[in-house]
């Protein structure tokens, strides 16, 4: 039987984790993100669909596709938190649970317009500050809903 699919998208400048401002993102890489994701799916059942893009049409590809029976998306939407707005339609038209993952506390950080996320109202709901273990988590708490 086909495996539930699960994506885990990441927007603009995110491949460059663990390269710039560890202070605030950790050392932690990408590539490093996306093996531990492929461990949390991979013992919850789960097929995993991981990207990272700095175009804003190819997240909307990602989520037009998850659209069509995703058991739940994990977005870091990255700077497309702040103006993304045809993002915010295509998370809408998505109707399985949507967790959206900040690795920063973006209630915290020293620039204001960084705590609203136009996502949040979109999404089932929000892990923030908790590093990229927020990742791991939002794939737990999935996999339970699905479970
Ligand atoms: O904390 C998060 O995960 C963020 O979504 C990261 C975004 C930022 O715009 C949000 O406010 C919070 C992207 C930060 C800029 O890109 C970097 C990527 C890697 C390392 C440093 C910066």
């Amino acid at each position: 039987m086909a495996k539930p699919v699960l994506f885990v998208l990441n927007g603009p400048n995110l491949e460059l984790l663990g390269e710039r401002e560890p202070e605030i993102y950790g050392s932690t890489t990408l590539a490093d993100v996306e093996a531990m994701c492929r461990a949390e799916a991979d013992s919850a059942g789960f097929e995993l669909r991981f990207h990272q893009t700095n175009a804003e049409h190819e997240m909307i590809g990602w989520l037009h596709e998850a659209r069509k029976g995703a058991a739940g998306i994990v977005i870091n939407p990255a700077a497309f938190s702040y103006a993304g707005y045809p993002i915010f339609d295509a998370l809408k038209m998505c109707a399985c649970p949507i967790v959206e993952v900040h690795i920063s506390n973006i209630h915290r950080r020293d620039e204001a317009w960084r705590a609203h996320s136009l996502m949040t109202a979109a999404a089932t709901g929000m892990i923030t500050g908790l590093g990229v273990h927020g990742y791991a988590l939002a794939i737990r708490h999935l996999a339970q809903l699905a479970g």
